[in-house]
């Protein structure tokens, strides 16, 4: 394998829908840059890209699977992502290393949602985008729908490059407005024929080739000078005023293919060269401290490890991007992330399963390190020397959780280590031990999502597991002031346990005024603020706790012991035995016994009291409350409303963008248990969801009855 050097990489990342052909463009790249010498199928599941066993089975990506060719003098990195939503963690990771985005459209179907959930990912990383319109060849292939779809979606920095004559099975010609020919294919596509563009083309191709200069002039003044002393413009004299377009998202140029009948794709490839920013033409990687790294071969190595994945008979392998220097077989470099010093003994390029061993990887560049000894995903690994951490691989926020545990509890350790590793490979996996409710939670994006997890956890890590229903993190709190006093006295043997306290507790609102005076059964107490403690709850929301003793009716010692007290109870409240929030105490009361008072019997005096009070404060038990987020097509509408109407959701607003349907609404965590899949199963896996924590609510009465039965219940166990 030759050594490239950085102008003459390309690091591309294929997204969009599943099903659009983002594998079978990447197998039609493969061949015609020569990497593999026949054409495979997704259907006969013998693809360079889609080499999982599970892949296979289920005729579409889960991975993303870092490939590459060559093509005119260079190497073409590319990473073909999953397009089905469970799986866009994986998006992230395949459009970290890569400078453009092709984003592949299906003809027959225009913009899908998985075109808008990973044009949003995109966006996140702010990369360029190409779009490419595949499977003209189709029966129901339908180009001019396809272009005013984008231009509805992504607006006019839509531009169109290519059009394809005779759409539909007999798909066998493109007219390129940049090079303003006629790409004319055999029937059954391959290598075609350059040519004139036919004389009744001449003026669409014309007004097309003007219209693209014009975008791309807006990036480059002395382009149109040039457009009108020639008439027209070579690809190279339009080649700065695109790049520009494309490094700068103004320009989303549109081109055309069959992967199936291999039409079109040398012609994307050859722009892919000549025009795509190259990787230093293009540079956002920012380091931990917000600083830009340019790719530049001539500064220290350092090299970002973008993806961590274990294969049959190697092991993990890790795969990063050369940022700054060069990597040579057999270097050693410092993670920075460790201080451990990593031996490359050997360097890959892959495409697929297959790896090619090189001596060396320049900056911009990406490839593969077996063996390293303690490295994951986004580690840095730097020259002696030189210290640079880069910010992690994004990642897409949570939206589906489970329960889970390994069936031998004997496994129970083992899963541990299993679910952290899984976490290092696939970042979008998150674990968390809940102490307070007893369970490991994994959160992640759906129930594919965690149906690949189980496969991981129980081919690779041997572990059988259960997911099960995660229980919800429940809150309560109380609606009004309540007071309640309470004595503890004990006497046994020599001293005894003595001590009271009097309380009054109300609901705390941030900015709320210290208390005065209180009225309670017609009867007032004053009170005045002696001491005031205010705490942040490590569960969210607040405690605040004020003494206002007066005549040492209590010893000021023995108020933390108080505090202490009703903190055991706010950590196991009355009701559902879920943390307490919101409330402020008020101690104005107490009595003390020179000899038998102590911290302990205050401290169940104070539990106690509080315990009383919270009764009849108008407790109520809160619920996380998630805002929620739909995008559907029109026609599924009024089927994903009435759904959300029967997860107790309150509709927040609803408008059209990029053309489909917007609800906007929060709905109760408790409620949106498996929604991936049923939104899915009713849109026919044509509408989008995304939630993000928003509140804690109060539960409706009915529910809260339930609630306390079945804590009671449990409690009586
Ligand atoms: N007729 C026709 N079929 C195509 C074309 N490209 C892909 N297909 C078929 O469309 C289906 C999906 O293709 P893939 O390449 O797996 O699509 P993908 O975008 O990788 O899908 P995911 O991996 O699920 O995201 C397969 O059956 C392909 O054979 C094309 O240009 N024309
Ligand atoms: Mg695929």
């Amino acid at each position: 394998m030759k050594i490239y050097q950085t102008d003459n990489v390309k690091n591309l990342v294929l997204l969009g829908n599943s099903g659009s052909g983002k594998t079978s463009i990447a197998e039609a790249m493969l061949f015609n840059g020569g990497v593999i010498d026949r054409i495979g199928t997704v259907e006969a599941g013998n693809t360079v890209s889609d080499y999982n066993k599970i892949e296979q089975e289920t005729e579409s990506s889960i991975y993303s699977t870092v490939l590459f060719t060559e093509y005119l003098d260079n190497k073409i990195n590319m990473i073909d992502a999953p397009g089905a939503d469970d799986f866009v963690g994986k998006a992230y990771t395949a459009i970290n290393p890569s400078n453009v985005a092709l984003m592949i459209i299906n003809a027959q179907n225009g913009v899908e949602v998985g075109t808008e959930i990973h044009a949003r990912a995109l966006e996140q990383y702010a990369k360029p985008m190409v779009f490419v319109v595949n499977q003209l060849d189709h029966d129901k292939a339908n180009f001019e729908r396809t272009l005013e779809n984008l231009k509805e979606s992504f607006g006019s920095k839509v531009a169109q490059v290519q059009y394809p004559l005779n759409a539909g099975e007999d798909f066998n010609g493109i007219i390129d407005v940049i090079t303003m020919k006629y790409y004319k294919y055999p029937v059954n596509g391959g290598a075609p024929e350059i040519i004139d563009i036919p004389a009744e083309e001449k003026d669409k191709a014309l007004a097309l080739h003007q219209e693209l200069i014009e975008k791309a002039a807006e990036n480059d003044d002395s382009l149109m000078e040039l457009f009108f002393e020639n008439d027209g413009l070579s690809e190279d004299e339009m080649r700065s005023g695109i790049t520009a377009g494309l490094v700068h998202r103004d320009l989303y140029p549109v081109f055309c293919t069959s992967a199936k009948k291999n039409i079109g794709v040398r012609r994307l490839m050859e722009f892919i060269v000549k025009v795509v920013p190259r990787p230093n033409e293009c540079n956002k990687r920012e380091d931990t401290e917000g600083n830009i790294i340019p790719i530049d071969a001539k500064q220290p190595c350092s090299i970002f490890v973008f993806k961590t994945s274990v294969e049959d008979h190697v092991g993990e392998v890790n795969f990063f991007k050369v940022i700054t220097g060069e990597i040579n077989e057999g270097d050693d470099l410092i993670n920075q992330r460790t201080q451990n010093k990593e031996r490359l003994t050997q360097l890959f390029v892959v495409a697929g399963k297959k790896k090619e061993k090189v001596s060396k990887l320049v900056a911009g560049d990406i490839g593969a390190a077996v063996k390293l000894k303690s490295t994951r995903t986004s580690d840095t690994l730097n020259a002696n020397g030189h210290s640079v951490q880069y910010n992690p691989v994004l990642g897409p926020t949570p939206r589906h959780r489970s329960a889970i545990r390994a069936l031998a509890e004997a496994d129970d350790e083992k899963l541990g280590e299993a679910l952290n590793r899984m976490h290092e490979i696939d970042p979008s996996i998150v674990i968390e031990y809940s102490k307070e409710l007893k369970q490991i939670i994994v959160h992640g994006q759906g129930e594919r999502h965690f149906k690949i997890l189980e496969w991981h956890l129980k081919n690779e890590f041997k572990l059988e597991t259960e997911f099960y229903e995660p229980k919800i993190p429940y809150r309560e709190t109380i609606t009004k002031i309540a007071q309640a006093n309470y004595k503890h006295k004990k006497q046994s043997g020599g001293s005894g346990q003595f001590g009271e306290v009097y309380m009054i507790i109300e609901p705390y609102q941030d900015g709320m005024e210290d208390p005065t005076m209180y009225k309670i059964n017609g009867k007032e107490i004053k009170v005045s603020v002696k001491n005031k403690e205010e705490h942040d709850l490590p569960w969210g929301g607040k405690i605040v706790f004020i003494s206002s003793i007066v005549g040492g009716s209590i010893d000021a010692r023995f108020m933390p012991a108080i505090l202490k007290g009703i903190m055991e109870k706010m950590e196991e409240g009355p009701l559902t035995g879920s943390y307490a929030r919101d409330i402020r105490v008020v101690v104005y009361d107490g009595k003390m016994h020179a000899v038998d008072s102590n911290e302990i019997s205050f401290k169940l005096a104070g539990r106690h009291a509080f315990s009383d009070a919270f009764k009849n404060a108008g407790p109520r038990v809160l619920e996380p409350i998630y805002n929620v987020e739909v995008l559907v097509p029109s026609d599924y509408m009024g089927d994903v409303m009435s759904d959300l109407q029967g997860r107790r959701a309150i509709v927040q607003g609803m408008s059209s963008e990029k053309g489909l349907e917007k609800i906007s609404a929060k709905v109760p965590l408790a409620e949106m248990n498996k929604y991936s899949t049923s939104l899915s199963s009713i849109s026919q896996g044509r509408a989008m969801f995304q939630m993000k924590f928003s509140e804690y609510g109060q539960v409706p009465s009915d529910l809260q009855k339930e609630l306390l039965k079945s804590y009671q219940e449990e409690s009586e166990e």
